[in-house]
C-alpha cells in the first residue's frame, strides 16, 4: 500500500500538472473511496476525479454540502494513502469563501491531493444536473479572490487549482462563459473545466475553439458521453473526466447483487460473478501486511511449527471427556486447544500439527493438520509423537494439549538460544495442582537474575527426591527444537523404538535418554503463569487463569 511502501513515484501535483499539460487528451475516473481510488489505480487510469456527487452518494447523502468538507478530506485521505496517482478534488465552491479556500488548499496539500477544482456557484451547491440553469452564479470578482487566495495559500508550486465555468450550464451562453474564463484565468488558474449539461458537445466545442488553449481544458462529458473522444482531442481538450462511473458501475452490481441474494435466499448463483474475498484482500493490500509482519513482527525469527500431542482423554476429568478428548474442552468459552493455536498465531506460528486419539473425530481440524494415534489407549507420548514424524519442522516447538500459559512464556522460549530448549517453573508454589509433575533436576538453580543463565536438564522425573538432591523446578509440557535439535530428536527416538518398553515411553524419558548420550538440553526457567489440565479443580482454576 502506497502508506507503507516507498516508491519513486513523482510527487503527485507534479504527475497531474503533466496531465493537464500533456499534448494529448488524458482521462481520469472518478473514485468516491479507498477501494474504488485503488480500482482505478490498477485499472490503469493516471488520476482520480474525487467527484462531489460519487462522494456524496457513497455517505448517503445529496450533493448539496450535506457532507462537511472535512468529512469529505477525511475520504481523500484514505484515497490518497492508498494509491500513487493524483486526486484532483471536486470541491463544489470552496466549501465558502476565499478563507476557507485557504484552509481546504492547506489540507488538501497536506493529504497529497494534487489539485482541487472549484465551481463559480453559491454555497451550498447544488448537482448542476438538477435544476442547473435555475442556480445562481457566483460574482466573478468574489470567485476570482476565492482563486487567488487558493493560489496564494499553496506551498506546492505544482499544486492546481481548477477554476470551473458553469455559465454553460445555468443558461448564461458562450460570451459570458469565455469571459469568466478569461477573469479566472487572470486570477491565476492552472486550467479551466466548462461544463455542459447538453448531449451534445456542440457548446464545449464552440467554448474550445474560441479559448484557443489559453490554459488546459478540462470537460465532464455525462450527458454528451456517446462524443468519440477524438473529437475532444481535435478540439483540443487536455483532460476528461469520467465523473459518475465507478460510483454508478457499484450501485448497479449492490443492486443486482442484493436482490438475488434477498430473493434467492442463497448466493450460490452470484458466488462465481462477485469478486473473491481474496481480492478484496490484494485491494486492501493484506500481501504487504503479511510480509511485514515477517520483517517487523519477529524479525529474523525463522518459521517456526508447532506439534500439540493430545492423544489423551484425561481421565481424572470424568464426564466432561465422555465426548470429547480433554484439548476439546472449554474453558472460559474456548477450547484448550484454540486458545494453544492463538498463541502461536502470536508468535506467528502458523503450521500445527494436532496429534489425536482419544476421540479425534471431536477434533475441530480448523487451521491444523490431524494425525493420529490409534494406539492412543496402550501408548505413551513418544508413539504419539511419533504420529507427527512428516510433519517435524527443523525449528518447531512440542506442546501437551493441556497447556495454558502466559503468551511471554512462548515468546520468550522462542527467543532462547539452544537446540534443545525445555521451560521449567522454578517456583513450587505455582502451576497445576494436580497431575504428575515431571521434577526438573538441572546443572544450576533458578538464580532469577536477568542475565540468561546457561542452564542444563540432569534429568528429569516424577520422584521429587532423587540422588541428584533437590529438584530445581518442573518441566511445565513444552519444548523447543531447532538447529542440531531435529536430528538428535529423531536419532534419539529411532533407538528407544528399538526397545521393548517404547510404548510406554514418555518425553520425560527421551530426555533422560539425551541426557545420558551428552547432548545439552537447555533450560529456559519461569515463574508460573501456566496451568495445565488434569482435573476438575484444574477447570476451575482454568477458568481464573483465563480471566485475569
Ligand atoms: C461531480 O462529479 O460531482 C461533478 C461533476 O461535479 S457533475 O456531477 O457533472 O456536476
Ligand atoms: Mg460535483
Amino acid at each position: 500500500m502506497a502508506t507503507q511502501i516507498k516508491h519513486d513515484y513523482p510527487a503527485k501535483s507534479i504527475q497531474l500538472r503533466r496531465l493537464l499539460e500533456s499534448p494529448g487528451l488524458e482521462f481520469i475516473i472518478e473514485a468516491h473511496n479507498g477501494i474504488s481510488a485503488r480500482i482505478a489505480e490498477e485499472a490503469g487510469f493516471k488520476g482520480i476525479w474525487g467527484s462531489g456527487l460519487a462522494m456524496s452518494a457513497q455517505f448517503g447523502v445529496r450533493d448539496s454540502n450535506e457532507a462537511s468538507w472535512t468529512q469529505v478530506v477525511d475520504m481523500l485521505e484514505f484515497m490518497s494513502d492508498v494509491t500513487h496517482i493524483p486526486i484532483l478534488l471536486d470541491g463544489d465552491t470552496g466549501y465558502g469563501n476565499f478563507n476557507n479556500m485557504r484552509r481546504l488548499v492547506k489540507k488538501l496539500e497536506q493529504r497529497e491531493v494534487a489539485g482541487v477544482c472549484i465551481e463559480d456557484k453559491q454555497f451550498p451547491k447544488v448537482n448542476s444536473f438538477i435544476q442547473g440553469e435555475r442556480q445562481p452564479l457566483a460574482d466573478i470578482d468574489e470567485f476570482c479572490g476565492k482563486i487567488k487566495a487558493g493560489k496564494d495559500s499553496q506551498e506546492d508550486p505544482d499544486f492546481c487549482i481548477i477554476a470551473r465555468i458553469e455559465a454553460l450550464i445555468a443558461g448564461w451562453g458562450l460570451t459570458e462563459a469565455l469571459k469568466r474564463a478569461d477573469a479566472y484565468h487572470q486570477a491565476g488558474a492552472d486550467g479551466i473545466l466548462i461544463h455542459s449539461k447538453l448531449s451534445k458537445p456542440d457548446e464545449i466545442l464552440a467554448f474550445a475553439a474560441e479559448w484557443a488553449g489559453r490554459l488546459p481544458l478540462i470537460i465532464v462529458p455525462t450527458t454528451y458521453y456517446s462524443t468519440p473522444v477524438q473529437v475532444f482531442e481535435k478540439a483540443g481538450i487536455s483532460l476528461v473526466i469520467w465523473a459518475n462511473h465507478m460510483i454508478r458501475a457499484a450501485v448497479a452490481a449492490m443492486e443486482k447483487a442484493s436482490k438475488e441474494i434477498f430473493e434467492k435466499h442463497s448466493v450460490m448463483d452470484l458466488e462465481d460473478r462477485i469478486a473473491p474475498v481474496k481480492q478484496i484482500f490484494s485491494l486492501q493490500g493484506a500481501e504487504e501486511l503479511t510480509r511485514a509482519q515477517e520483517r517487523y513482527l519477529h524479525a529474523g525469527r525463522p518459521e517456526t511449527h508447532a506439534i500439540v500431542l493430545a492423544a489423551s482423554r484425561g481421565n481424572a476429568l470424568h464426564e466432561l471427556t465422555h465426548d470429547r478428548p480433554k484439548v476439546m474442552l472449554s474453558i472460559s468459552g474456548k477450547t484448550l486447544l484454540r486458545r494453544l493455536l492463538d498463541e502461536f498465531k502470536k508468535q506467528s506460528i502458523n503450521q500445527t500439527t494436532v496429534v489425536g486419539g482419544y476421540r479425534h473425530e471431536a477434533i475441530d481440524t480448523g487451521g491444523i493438520n490431524l494425525r493420529i494415534n490409534n494406539e492412543y489407549e496402550n501408548t505413551g507420548e513418544l508413539t504419539s509423537l511419533l504420529c507427527a514424524e512428516q510433519d517435524f519442522h527443523e525449528d518447531m516447538i512440542i506442546t501437551y494439549g493441556d497447556l495454558l500459559f502466559r503468551s511471554y512464556i512462548l515468546n520468550d522460549l522462542l527467543d532462547v538460544e539452544g537446540d534443545i530448549v525445555i521451560v521449567v517453573d522454578s517456583d513450587r508454589d505455582t502451576g497445576p495442582v494436580s497431575g504428575k509433575p515431571d521434577f526438573v533436576f538441572c546443572s544450576l538453580p533458578d538464580d532469577r537474575s536477568l542475565f540468561r543463565q546457561d542452564v542444563y536438564l540432569k534429568h528429569m522425573s516424577e520422584e521429587v527426591s532423587n540422588k541428584l538432591g533437590e529438584p530445581s523446578g518442573r518441566w511445565i509440557g513444552i519444548l523447543r527444537i531447532r538447529g542440531n535439535g531435529l536430528k538428535q530428536l529423531k536419532q534419539g527416538l529411532t533407538e528407544l523404538k528399538a526397545r521393548d518398553d517404547f510404548s510406554s515411553l514418555t518425553l520425560p524419558g527421551l530426555f533422560n535418554h539425551l541426557v545420558d548420550k551428552k547432548i545439552p538440553i537447555k533450560v529456559h526457567y519461569i515463574h508460573g503463569h501456566w496451568l495445565d489440565v488434569n482435573s476438575l479443580q484444574d477447570i476451575e482454576r482454568a477458568g481464573d487463569f483465563t480471566k485475569t
